[in-house]
Formats: structure tokens, C-alpha cells, sequence
């Protein structure tokens, strides 16, 4: 066997998975596809790529020393500042020696008789491993539509996942973005007063509300240093692992004008405030719901000066927050701009990409660069893109595809020894990721500590204990205004064959971070109810004795 546990991918949940792995001696390396570390950080480099969640509340946690030298410089750090962290992170813990790069995974299929898992990589290797560990990220494959000649463009065109990694020169230059979700939102922001001409394609409005990004002192820095323990305690009870917690107030309990008092504070506050400091109706009651998007219309029609323009960016066919939300910085304003304009391809829809720019139904338009922001085959996307098989040769692609199945996000029937930190279902899709993801991976380092106190080197999700959590997930859809939304929350992607609106996909735990952490708690605690061992024998697991060597403290 090559190593004890492999794991792939050297994103957020890697990089600290790996961490722990190393430092209990494990021989254990990751898999990266990409030329170097940083998951999500590493590909999207495009203009405006930053955080929605507060820097402070995104960092690890894990470490005291590396929360008390990093300087987080904005509320809302950018990608490069952020592709900076990790990459500290990797170096101050000696984690880099036991990463490769650009080794993608095409296959990884268990082999019962021997215990183990074959992956195959892309450079032609075959590796075994006992323990495969999964943290493939949650949008890491980018989704193209299929217009007509795309490919005949001659100027420049990417994903912005692809963005270029030199720098991209955008000035006088005609750009396109087609796409307006999280990402679009950012790079039209970043990009309006940069280029020469804009034209935005938009197929359905966001809903979107100010980042109310700001600087981070030296003075702030440091106060928000002696802080970190509330600030961690703080997310750790909030459902969305944000310093963010709802209004605990009933939205029909207080006055009209309370409600907009309210609205009126956090319209000004910083990231996710808008949407998660809100009344908790907002995400169940229709009408609630309602009375606070058209608020938020107001806003739109006082921010944009034309008034066709303003209710073009105005959705109609969802309510604010039920799906993923969009920061934003200067995004409406940009429409005030003489270089920026507004195509609605739900009127004229694209007919193709031709040699010098875009064709729509009512005239074309000639580009330098086209710019395509139209999102992610998610969650379940990155797994799909692996050939992984598990007992009998069952194919993991076939058995998800109308959605995924798992025991708590983290474990699935059928696949053993096959872990997941933030797996379709589990906490970490729904939270202030490298919160859940932090939570995910202490949990799976725990079961294979607690496999190796055992002697087990199998363990299963039971089909019982997977269907159980499972329902449980859709369950709570039920209740969410979420589950009517074309969202990637719900599985949709006009790009992916059958990820058509209406096959809901139930790909994230909607009960909150301490609920879930509670659960996987409760279970831990019950011997890992629902999970079956193999191998009662004391011989060690993780091949200690083999000579592991460990990260550098
Ligand atoms: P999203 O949120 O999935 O947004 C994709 C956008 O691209 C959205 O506006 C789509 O319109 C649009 N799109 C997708 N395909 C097409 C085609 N074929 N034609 C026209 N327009 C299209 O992805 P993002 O990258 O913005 O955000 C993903 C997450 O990254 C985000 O939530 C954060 O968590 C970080 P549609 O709405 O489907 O009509």
C-alpha cells in the first residue's frame, strides 16, 4: 500500500485535513489537481474575486500562533491576499512536502478482497491507499453554455474560474460578461470604470445588497486578535457559522416601521448581515419573504438612475435569500456608467458566439474579450468527474444521479473508507465554509483515531443509518422558500444534463452549524452509531511503525 490515506484536493478543507493527518504521524499525501495549493483561491483570479464572509471568521482557527501573526488587511479579503494565507498556512506547517501538484484523479475504485483503494492519476500512476479522503470543494467545476460557435471567438474568452493567472489588460477594451450570479456581480463591480465597454448578458436577476467592505487597522487587527475566542464562539452557535445571528424577533410581532428600521441598519452593515441578521421568516414565509424583497427593490430603483434598467436588475421569479446572495460593490452604480449596458437575453436571447462577439436575437455585438461567469456543476460535480467505485463495482456517478445520499455528508453506503470533511449534505455547503469544514475534518481525523484505538481498518455507512440522514436533509427542504429556487443550492444548472429546474437535487444540510455539529457529536459519542467496522484485530491502521513523518509544528 502506498499511503494510509490519501487525500484529494489542497483547498481549505485539504490543506488543514492534511495538517491533521501529518501530526498524527499518518502516511498520508494529497492529490491536487491544479499547478499549486488553494482550491477555489488558486483558480479564480478574476477581477474582484474576495470574500463574502468576514476574513477574521474565514481564517483556520486551529492554530493560536497563526491567528495571532496573520493581518487580515480588508473586512473582506481578496483572492490574492487570500491565496497569500494558504500558502502561509502550507509553509508555516510544513505541509507542502506532502502535496503533489498537478496530479488530477481520474478513478479510484475499492478493492474489497485487499481493503484498499486504487486511484488512478492522470499522469499514468496507480496509488493505494486504505482511506480515502475526499475534499474536492464545493464549485470547483466550472459549467460553459453551449452556444453555437464558441469556439470560432477570436479574441479572448474564459470562465471566470480560468481566469488568466498574468494579468488580463482590460483597458479600452469591448467586454462581455455573460452571467449574473456571486461571481458576475463581483467582476462587473471591479471591471465597469476599468474597461472600455462593458455589456452585462443577463439571463435572471440577483437579488444583491452592499459588501460594505472597509480597511482592517493595525489597531483593529489587533483588537480583533484579543477577540478571536468570541469571535469563534460566537460563529459556533450561529446556524450559518457567521458573527452574523437572525433577528430572534417575529417579523409580524413588530411594526412595519420596526421592520424597516431594521432593513435601514443592516442595508449599511457589512457582508451577510442583510440576510442573516434578518427576521427568520424571510426564508420561510412567502408573504414576509415578499414584503422585504420589494424593500430591497426600492433600494435597486434609487441606486440605478434608468428606470428600465433598474427594473430589468429587479428578479421577479424568486425572493430575496433563497438563493445563495450576491455582495456587491458599486454593481448597480455601474449601470450608471455611459460605458455599461444591459442586454436581457430573456427578451433576445443568445443565438451564438460569433468570430468578433455575440449574436442575440436582435443584433450583434462585437467583443475583445467575452467573459463567461455562468457558474458551477456543484457539490456533487467534483465526484461525478471521478470514476469512483466501491463494493461490487458499484458506480458512485450512477448511484447519485438524482442527487446525493449520504450518512451525515461524510460517509456514504456501499463506498467504504471513504470520507468526506464536507461532503454533499454535511454542515459545511450551507456555513461559513472553513467553519464547517474545520468541524468535518476534526470529525473524520477523530473516527480514524478512534478506528486505530479499535483495531478496525473498515468502516461503512449502514444503509439504514445513510437513509435516515438523508430524509432527514429533504425533510428540512420542506420548510425552506430555498426548495422553489433555480439555484445551485438546489441542483440546478441549465449546463448539466439533468440538472433541469424541478429535479431538486438535496445537496445541503439546512439545520444550521450546531445542530449538525451536535449530531455528528452524538454519534461520535455512541460509538459511531450507523457506521459498521471491519477487522477487530489490534493491529494499527495508520502504519505508524511504517516511519510516517510528521508536518513541522
Ligand atoms: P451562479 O450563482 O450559478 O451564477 C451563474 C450565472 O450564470 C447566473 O446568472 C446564470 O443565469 C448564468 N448562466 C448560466 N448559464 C447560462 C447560460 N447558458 N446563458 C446565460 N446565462 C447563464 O454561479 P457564480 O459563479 O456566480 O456563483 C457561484 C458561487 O460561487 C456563489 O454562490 C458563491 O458561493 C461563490 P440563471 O440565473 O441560471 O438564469
Amino acid at each position: 500500500m502506498d499511503y494510509e490515506v490519501i487525500v484529494i484536493g489542497a483547498g481549505v478543507a485539504g490543506i488543514y485535513q492534511i495538517k491533521r493527518l501529518v501530526d498524527l504521524g499518518i502516511n498520508a499525501t494529497v492529490l491536487e489537481a491544479g499547478g499549486d495549493l488553494g482550491g477555489t483561491w488558486y483558480w479564480n483570479r478574476y477581477p474582484g474575486a474576495r470574500f463574502d464572509s468576514e476574513s477574521y471568521t474565514y481564517g483556520y482557527s486551529f492554530s493560536r500562533a497563526l491567528l495571532d501573526e496573520w493581518h487580515w488587511k480588508e473586512k473582506f479579503s481578496g483572492q490574492p491576499e487570500n491565496l497569500r494565507y494558504l500558502n502561509h498556512v502550507a509553509d508555516k506547517f510544513g505541509l507542502r512536502r506532502f502535496m503533489q501538484f498537478n496530479c488530477r484523479v481520474d478513478s479510484a475504485h475499492y478493492d474489497e478482497a485487499a481493503n484498499l483503494w486504487r486511484l488512478n492519476v492522470a499522469d499514468g500512476r496507480t496509488l493505494t491507499c486504505r482511506f480515502v479522503i475526499m475534499t474536492l470543494g464545493l464549485l470547483s467545476i466550472p459549467t460553459l453554455p453551449r452556444f453555437a460557435g464558441m469556439d470560432s471567438f477570436k479574441g479572448r474568452s474564459f470562465h471566470t474560474f480560468h481566469w488568466p493567472h498574468e494579468p488580463v489588460e482590460l483597458a479600452g477594451k469591448k467586454v462581455a460578461v455573460i452571467g449574473t450570479g456571486a461571481t458576475g456581480i463581483q467582476v462587473i463591480g471591479e471591471i465597469a470604470d476599468k474597461v472600455g465597454e462593458l455589456v452585462v448578458f443577463q439571463r435572471r436577476p440577483n437579488w444583491s445588497a452592499p459588501l460594505n467592505n472597509s480597511p482592517i487597522s493595525q489597531a483593529e487587527m489587533a483588537d480583533i486578535r484579543a477577540r478571536y475566542d468570541d469571535i469563534f464562539a460566537t460563529c459556533a452557535r450561529t446556524p450559518g457559522g457567521f458573527e452574523h445571528e437572525p433577528d430572534r424577533r417575529g417579523f409580524y410581532e413588530v411594526s412595519r416601521e420596526e421592520r424597516v428600521a431594521l432593513w435601514d441598519r443592516l442595508y449599511g452593515q457589512p457582508g451577510f448581515a442583510i440576510w442573516l441578521r434578518n427576521f427568520r421568516e424571510i426564508f420561510t414565509n412567502e408573504e414576509a419573504n415578499a414584503e422585504f424583497s420589494e424593500y430591497i427593490a426600492e433600494r435597486i430603483r434609487r441606486r440605478v438612475k434608468d428606470p428600465v434598467t433598474a427594473e430589468k436588475l429587479i428578479p421577479r421569479d424568486h425572493g430575496f435569500g433563497v438563493q445563495r446572495v450576491p455582495m456587491e460593490t458599486n454593481y448597480f452604480e455601474a449601470y450608471n456608467r455611459d460605458n455599461v449596458s444591459l442586454v436581457d437575453i430573456s427578451e433576445t436571447p443568445i443565438e451564438r458566439v460569433t468570430e468578433t462577439g455575440i449574436r442575440t436575437s436582435a443584433r450583434d455585438y462585437d467583443f475583445d474579450i467575452i467573459v463567461y461567469a455562468t457558474g458551477f456543476d456543484a457539490i456533487t460535480g467534483a465526484f461525478d468527474h471521478i470514476d469512483i467505485k466501491g463494493v461490487g463495482g458499484e458506480s458512485l456517478r450512477e448511484r447519485w444521479v438524482d442527487g446525493p445520499s449520504t450518512f451525515l455528508g461524510m460517509l456514504i453506503h456501499g463506498f467504504p473508507n471513504l470520507l468526506m470533511p464536507a461532503g454533499p449534505q454535511s454542515g459545511s455547503a450551507s456555513t461559513n465554509y472553513p467553519r464547517g469544514i474545520e468541524t468535518g475534518v476534526n470529525w473524520c481525523t477523530d473516527l480514524l483515531e478512534y478506528m486505530r484505538e479499535h483495531g478496525h481498518d473498515r468502516a461503512e455507512a449502514t444503509e439504514a443509518a445513510e437513509k435516515r440522514w438523508t430524509e432527514h436533509v429533504v425533510r428540512m427542504y420542506a420548510m425552506m422558500l430555498m426548495r422553489k429556487a433555480k439555484s445551485w443550492f438546489t441542483g440546478y444548472n441549465s449546463n448539466v444534463p439533468g440538472h433541469e429546474q424541478g429535479r431538486i437535487r438535496y445537496f445541503v444540510y439546512n439545520g444550521g452549524a450546531p445542530k449538525y455539529v451536535a449530531t455528528i457529536n452524538d454519534v461520535a459519542a455512541k460509538d459511531y452509531e450507523g457506521i459498521e467496522f471491519g477487522g477487530g484485530t489490534q493491529r494499527p491502521v495508520h502504519g505508524l511503525a511504517a516511519g510516517a513523518s510528521r508536518a513541522a509544528e
